[in-house]
Parts: structure tokens; C-alpha cells; sequence
């Protein structure tokens, strides 16, 4: 029998949007889901711009305040779309209310935060995730398959870059709406909470724990306007990061994230090399995984004449995700990422075995983070603090 999940969404910018779209769509596209997301209220400060997000949307409510949403008796989940600053409080309060809460990422502005943020939920036994969304790209999760299944052996390299550029220009203010990112106050950090968070969160998914990282920061641009106050302000973000890393499992990783890549929008990338094989993914090609066999998991060395980078189209059925879509060959987007979120997670309380990451494993990204920006201070190796 279906049972209504009714969403309160807390924002209306950008990540409100394609998770408003996925809890519209999970139903259709994962009819076997007990429970049917429905869209019944949303709060968000500027009054306007919430009632007319709520009219595009089909929210049945509307406020401006989320204590508010969060009182209402027919709400089930929370959905936090808000500035990191917001996280903790409206997370905490959610979870004392017996809320279900969904966060989009990072956890928290930093791990002390993300502390308290487990310890409700945990407290509270309320289901919970944080949106790292690029676990759920079909090639992605096609990778993590071909690691359990032992095509790429003993891991040596692993790294990964996540480049955009639209933060060059210096006259870009900072604070408010839409550039609540390049404020370290609404924030936490630059690159390193932004765009780091998800190598970070994927890597560990691949490869496991980082126990110890070094790194470097650069903030290029060290003033920028206030929108809010209108004054010009010290700029308190990363706006680019580089870091050397050490993974549990003794493999070494690199990465880079940058808002000052021009030319590059949102490249992400990953690649993996083992001793049996590796493997490589781009975000600009998302339907491609790169896949370098060397040696079968029997054993049997592949022929040194047919050796070199196979391609795998993931747009088949056999393909992870991808029998929820279209025939094979067809491809899917980033949208339909949120919605593979959705289902996983829906799946994951209706069976027990909660979906990831929930709060408790996006706090690890949380400590790798901060670990990165204590070593890009103190200029030393840190400890992450994370086990496996
Ligand atoms: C920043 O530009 C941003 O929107 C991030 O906040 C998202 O998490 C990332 O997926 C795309 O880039």
C-alpha cells in the first residue's frame, strides 16, 4: 500500500530545484517504492521568490520561517537547501521533531558542527542522507562495481579534479543570494566545502578511508563587495586547493579544486590505478566510463596485443540505475542523479539498510575537509582522524 512522504523543502535556489524535480519524478520511475514524495510546503526567507517557487514547483504551502515547517504535524522530511550556516540548526531541530532530514552537502560548516548534527539524528533514530549526488552517476556507480568485483586489484594512484571559473572576475560581489558561497561566513570554506567535498566523498566510496593529507590553499581575489552590507570585505574563502593524500588501503591521491580553471565549468574528474586494471571518469562525458584491463579477476592476464582503454558506454540495462530510463544507448543527466538519491534512500528505510552517505559517513568528508584547511594553514601533514 503507498504511503505519502510529505516534504517541507527549507530554500529555493538552485539545489532546491533539482531536488524539488527528483522528489516530483522518483515515483514514476521507481513505481516500487512504498512511500510517494509529495511536495506540501516550503520556507524561505524572501517571501516572494519563495511563492513563486512554490507555484512552479506545485508546493501546497508556504512561509517564512522554517521553525514554522518544521512545527507542522504533516510534515514527514525535511529537505535543507539553505546556506551551510543554516545546516546545524535547522538539521538539530528537524531530527528533535522526529523528522526525517535530507541535507545537501557539505554536512556542516565544520566537524564540530557535523558532530552535533550526527548526535541528533542518532539521538532522534529519524532516517537521514546527505546529498552527494555524483555517487549516483550510472558510470560512477558502474565503477564502484568493477572495484568489488576485483578488476582493479591492489589500488597504487587515485586522483581527482573538480574545476570551474566563474568566480575570475574581481567586481563578482560576495554574500546574498546566489553568492552566499564566496562569503566564509555563510559558507565555512571556498572550494574546499564546495567542490572538494564531492571528490572526497566519492573517493572514500571507491577507495576507502584517508588517513593523512597535506595541502595548499590560494585565495586569488582578497577583497570582494558585500552584497548585503555593500561594503568592500576581506575575502575569507579558498577559492582554489591542491592536495596530496594517503589512503587507508595504501594508495596515494591527488587532488584539485579550483573556481579559477577558465574555460572549465564543472570539471570533475576521477581516475583509479590498480595493479589489475584502472579506471577514468569525466563529468563533461558522463555516459563514458574509461576502463584499462590488465589482468581478469581469475587470474588470466588479458592479451598483451588486445591490451589498451576500453570505453563502456553506460547507457545499458545490465548498467546500473540505467533500466529505470530509456533503451540503451540513450543517456541521462544530472538531474536524474537526485533522483537515484531518492530512490536509494527510500529503498534503504524501506529495507533496514540505510542508503548512503548518511549524516554519520558525510561527517568523514567533513573531517577530510577540515584536515585539509588545518594543513594548508599550518603547511604540514594532518591527520584526518578517519577509519575505516
Ligand atoms: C558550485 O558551483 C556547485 O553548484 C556546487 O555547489 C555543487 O555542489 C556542484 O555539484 C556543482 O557546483
Amino acid at each position: 500500500m503507498p504511503k505519502t512522504l510529505n516534504v517541507g523543502m527549507v530554500g529555493y535556489g538552485f539545489m532546491a530545484r533539482a531536488h524539488s524535480n527528483a522528489w516530483r519524478r522518483v515515483a514514476s520511475f521507481f513505481p516500487e517504492l512504498e512511500h510517494r514524495p509529495a511536495l506540501k510546503a516550503v520556507a524561505a526567507r524572501t517571501a516572494d521568490k519563495a511563492r513563486a517557487f512554490a507555484e512552479v514547483w506545485g508546493y501546497e504551502h508556504v512561509g517564512s520561517d522554517w521553525r514554522r515547517l518544521i512545527e507542522r504535524k504533516d510534515i514527514d522530511l525535511v529537505d535543507i537547501c539553505v546556506p551551510n550556516r543554516f545546516h546545524k540548526e535547522i538539521a538539530i531541530a528537524a531530527a528533535a521533531a522526529g523528522k526525517w532530514v535530507a541535507c545537501e552537502k557539505p554536512l556542516a560548516m565544520n566537524t564540530a558542527e557535523g558532530e552535533a548534527m550526527v548526535a541528533a539524528v542518532e539521538r532522534a533514530g529519524v532516517p537521514n542522507l546527505v546529498w552527494y549526488n555524483y555517487r549516483r552517476v550510472p558510470a560512477i556507480a558502474l565503477a564502484r562495481q568493477l572495484i568489488d568485483e576485483g578488476r582493479i586489484g591492489r589500488p597504487y594512484h587515485y586522483r581527482a579534479q573538480f574545476l570551474q571559473d566563474w568566480t575570475i572576475a574581481p567586481d563578482l560581489p560576495q554574500g546574498g543570494a546566489a553568492l552566499w558561497r564566496l562569503d566564509v561566513n555563510a559558507a565555512g570554506s571556498g572550494v574546499t566545502g564546495d567542490l572538494l567535498a564531492h571528490c572526497i566523498d566519492t573517493a572514500m566510496w571507491l577507495n576507502g578511508p584517508i588517513t593523512r593529507v597535506i595541502a595548499e590553499t590560494e585565495t586569488f581575489v582578497k577583497e570582494r563587495r558585500h552584497q548585503e552590507t555593500g561594503k568592500i570585505q576581506p575575502v575569507g574563502i579558498d577559492d582554489a586547493c591542491m592536495v596530496m593524500a594517503r589512503f587507508e588501503n595504501g594508495a596515494m591521491g591527488l587532488f584539485e579544486s579550483t573556481r579559477y580553471a577558465r574555460g572549465h565549468k564543472a570539471l570533475m574528474t576521477l581516475e583509479l590505478n590498480g595493479e589489475a586494471g584502472s579506471l577514468a571518469f569525466d563529468l563533461e562525458d558522463a555516459q563514458w566510463l574509461a576502463f584499462f584491463e590488465y589482468r581478469a579477476p581469475d587470474g588470466r592476464k588479458v592479451d598483451g596485443h588486445t591490451t589498451g582503454w576500453r570505453k563502456i558506454h553506460v547507457t545499458g540495462f545490465e548498467h546500473p540505475y540505467m533500466d529505470r530510463w530509456w533503451v540503451p544507448g540513450l543517456s541521462i543527466g544530472y538531474e536524474h542523479t537526485f533522483i537515484h538519491t531518492i530512490a536509494d534512500f527510500l529503498r534503504g528505510v524501506e529495507t533496514g539498510a540505510p542508503a548512503e552517505p548518511t549524516f554519520r559517513t558525510a561527517l568523514q568528508t567533513q573531517r577530510v575537509c577540515d584536515a585539509v584547511l588545518t594543513s594548508a594553514a599550518a603547511g604540514k601533514w594532518v591527520e584526518t582522524g578517519v577509519v575505516g
